[in-house]
């Protein structure tokens, strides 16, 4: 039954009906179906469906981004579900998908998933320079970074990041934590990572695993 249901939002989003999703994924609270099964089964579930048509050439960017854009709808309704935390945060994240890398919706969600867990989020967006995230480290003295790629030409960009704050001796000051669908372990202990997340979940876990190490 649920199922049946949360397969008119995928229907929506892949339709690229915005206002469809949004009306979906409030009458899915209404009906009491849980935020994580909304979010997994109705939002994200059959993404992959989409990039394999796409990778086939059956189905071109502007019909992909048109779903994307229906599946921010969905996720903005979820998103103040995640949020109830008191004034003090649980840490500070600076969260960014790196240069040369426009894909924004996994990162959105790690956003939003930490920001449920009380961490205070910055987000800086999509296609940011190395340079930006040294900026906010100099300036904002975050405790992590969040850098998200989903594109095998861009993984190198997190490289570069880590490169340009050990150039600056600031690389020890802050924990940095990557994912995205490309990423691996492997990656992240290559490029000296502290941590990799293979979904939104675990970023959250990761990221508190990282501050309780710096309190040590
Ligand atoms: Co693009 N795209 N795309 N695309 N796109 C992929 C990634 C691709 C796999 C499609 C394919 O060929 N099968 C392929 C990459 C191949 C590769 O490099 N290995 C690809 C390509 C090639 C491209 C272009 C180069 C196409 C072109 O122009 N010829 C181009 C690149 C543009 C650029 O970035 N410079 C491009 C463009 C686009 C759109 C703009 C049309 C659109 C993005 C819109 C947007 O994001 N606002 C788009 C989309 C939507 C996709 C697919 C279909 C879906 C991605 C997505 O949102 N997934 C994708 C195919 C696929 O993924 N199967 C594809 C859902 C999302 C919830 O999952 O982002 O993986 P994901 O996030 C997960 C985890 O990865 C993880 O948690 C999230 C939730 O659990 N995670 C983290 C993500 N970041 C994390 C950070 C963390 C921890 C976990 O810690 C910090």
């Amino acid at each position: 039954m649920s199922d049946d249901f949360l397969k008119n939002i995928r229907d929506a989003r892949t339709k690229g009906d915005g206002t469809g999703v949004a009306k979906l994924t409030n009458e899915a609270l209404d009906r009491g179906l849980s935020v994580k099964m909304i979010l997994e089964d109705g939002l994200i579930r059959s993404m992959n469906a989409i990039g394999e048509k796409f990778k086939a050439n059956e189905i071109f960017i502007p019909e992909v981004l048109i779903a994307a854009k229906a599946m921010h709808a969905g996720i903005a309704i979820l998103e103040p579900h995640f949020t109830a935390c008191g004034i003090k945060p649980a840490g500070r994240v600076v969260i960014g998908t790196v240069k040369g890398d426009l894909h924004d919706i996994g990162k959105n969600i790690v956003s939003m998933m930490l920001k449920g867990a009380c961490f205070e989020v910055m987000d800086l967006g999509i296609d940011v320079p190395p340079g930006k995230f040294l900026e906010i480290v100099q300036t904002r003295s975050p405790d992590i970074i969040a850098m998200s790629s989903l594109l095998t030409t861009s993984m190198g960009a997190m490289k570069d990041t880590i490169k340009v704050l050990k150039e600056s001796g600031l690389r020890d000051k802050v924990k940095i934590i990557i994912g995205g669908a490309p990423i691996t372990q492997s990656f992240a202990d290559s490029i000296g990572a502290d941590s990799y997340a293979k979904d939104a979940a675990t970023a959250v876990d990761k990221a508190k695993e990282l501050l309780n190490s710096r309190k040590l």
